[in-house]
């Protein structure tokens, strides 16, 4: 079985990427934590190669990374790349966005996830993304999920992320998309 370093430092993802790559060809591995890795990028998916590709070359075998965020409309895409770090919690972070927006009418929003996968010489083997429709709440629903999942509505399940239980999260959400697409050439690897 070949490994797959996942290149991440966040719980919340990796409990999610774990579960959609179960089954697979792969034996997951966490990368060391020592290993940190500027996102430089002006793209989701730009940060997304940059991290799987240097984890692969720093670690020397095949690594998977996912580069995601939230986009509000009305506040012209941010915190869009720079979601991370848009405070220093995800409760600062909860508490910025939804003061930034205010009273602000129109709330709507996208999750977009890119998924990157490099070659143990860091070149990149194959990019998806995903992308998910939805509105940011007044306050706070639901206490499943990670990171912004709790002001995440998707009007198509009448929830927000972290009222979704994590198999309906799967279908709907930007990250299980972006995996939906990504398994099957995985796969044929
Ligand atoms: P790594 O780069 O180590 O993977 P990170 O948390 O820095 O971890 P990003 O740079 O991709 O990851 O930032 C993504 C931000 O968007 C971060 O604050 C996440 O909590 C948030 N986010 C991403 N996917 C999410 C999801 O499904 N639900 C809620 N918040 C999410």
């Amino acid at each position: 079985m070949r490994k797959l370093i996942v290149a991440t430092g966040n719980p919340g993802k990796l409990r999610e990427m774990q579960e959609y790559l179960t089954g697979l060809n792969w034996k997951l591995q966490l990368k060391p934590a020592e290993i940190e890795i500027e996102e430089t990028g002006a793209t989701f998916m730009e940060n997304a190669c940059l991290k799987a590709s240097q984890v692969a070359k720093a670690v020397g075998e095949w690594a998977i990374a996912d580069d995601s965020g939230l986009a509000v409309d009305a506040l012209d895409g941010a915190p869009g790349i720079y979601s991370a770090r848009y405070g220093k919690t995800d409760k600062e972070r909860i508490e910025r966005l939804l003061k930034e927006l205010g009273q602000q009418k129109n709330r709507k929003a996208k999750f977009i996830c890119a998924v990157a996968i490099a070659r143990l010489d860091g070149s990149i083997a194959l990019q998806t993304e995903g992308v998910c429709l939805g509105e940011i709440v007044d306050s706070p629903r639901g206490e499943g999920g990670f990171g912004y999942d709790p002001i995440f509505y998707v009007p198509q399940m009448q929830q927000t992320f972290a009222e979704m239980s994590p198999q309906v999260k799967g279908e709907v959400s930007h990250r299980g998309k972006a995996f939906e697409q990504l398994l099957p050439r995985l796969q044929e690897i």
